[in-house]
């Protein structure tokens, strides 16, 4: 993958209270075979050498897919590992920072829940931002009250960047986001908490490819 050259159109975020007796590599991997397009390491309990492990595992899967992987706030991390990137929180270490810890090749992606946000990301040379919650969430009890499609959209025409949609997303409802304007879903629980990750992803995708070929 070429540096900061990235596709935001089914964006997997790891979480593994939520893949359950599943390994995150099981479930990366699923994602991988069936279409997933960018994948970000997150985990808020655990320490930085099991998630360096756990990083240089999902590498060995991504980078032969040529997939990216974006490191959720651990800068240090996403350095040793040499990752794709990081995505940082409005409570992370702030964008000019983290830019100038990563230099201009790697991919750094932002959070932005309000319009306050929004225009200082617009203020910086972000790659994308995330915007949400879009819909309510149980996987971040603290994300906020729900934007919904139109207000997520806004957040990111305000931003003026690439933008991919967060919270509450599966495949019923990513359609409006797309058709809204946003050029990606992330998502958690939709594909590790699925039955079958894999056919969770291949449903996200194939809305996302619906999507795309009706712009054609
Ligand atoms: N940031 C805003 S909502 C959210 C994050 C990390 C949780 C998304 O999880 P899910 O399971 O896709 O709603
Ligand atoms: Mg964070």
């Amino acid at each position: 993958m070429k540096p900061r050259e990235f596709d935001l159109g089914v964006y997997l975020i790891t979480d593994r209270a939520c893949c359950g007796s599943r390994s995150v590599e099981d479930v990366v991997s699923a994602a991988i075979d069936s279409g997933v397009t960018l994948v970000q390491l997150r985990d808020k309990n655990v320490d930085a050498r099991p998630m360096l492990e756990l990083g240089r595992r999902l590498l060995l899967l991504l980078r032969p897919a040529g997939i990216g992987l974006i490191v959720n706030d651990r800068i240090d991390v996403a350095q040793v590992l040499d990752a794709d990137g990081v995505h940082t929180g409005q409570q992370d270490i702030p964008y000019p920072e983290a830019r100038r810890l990563l230099g201009p090749a790697k991919i750094i992606g932002v959070s932005v829940g309000s319009e306050a946000e929004a225009r200082e990301a617009a203020r910086w040379d972000v790659d994308y931002v995330g915007v949400g919650p879009v819909y309510p969430t149980a996987t971040k009890p603290d994300a906020g009250a729900a934007l919904g499609p139109d207000a997520t959209a806004r957040l990111a025409r305000i931003s003026g960047h690439r933008a991919v949609a967060i919270g509450g997303i599966d495949s019923a409802n990513a359609a409006a986001l797309y058709a809204a304007g946003i050029e990606g879903v992330a998502t958690i629980s939709a594909i590790c908490s699925a039955p079958d990750p894999g056919a969770a992803t291949r449903r996200l995708v194939r809305v996302m490819q619906e999507h795309r070929a009706s712009r054609k």
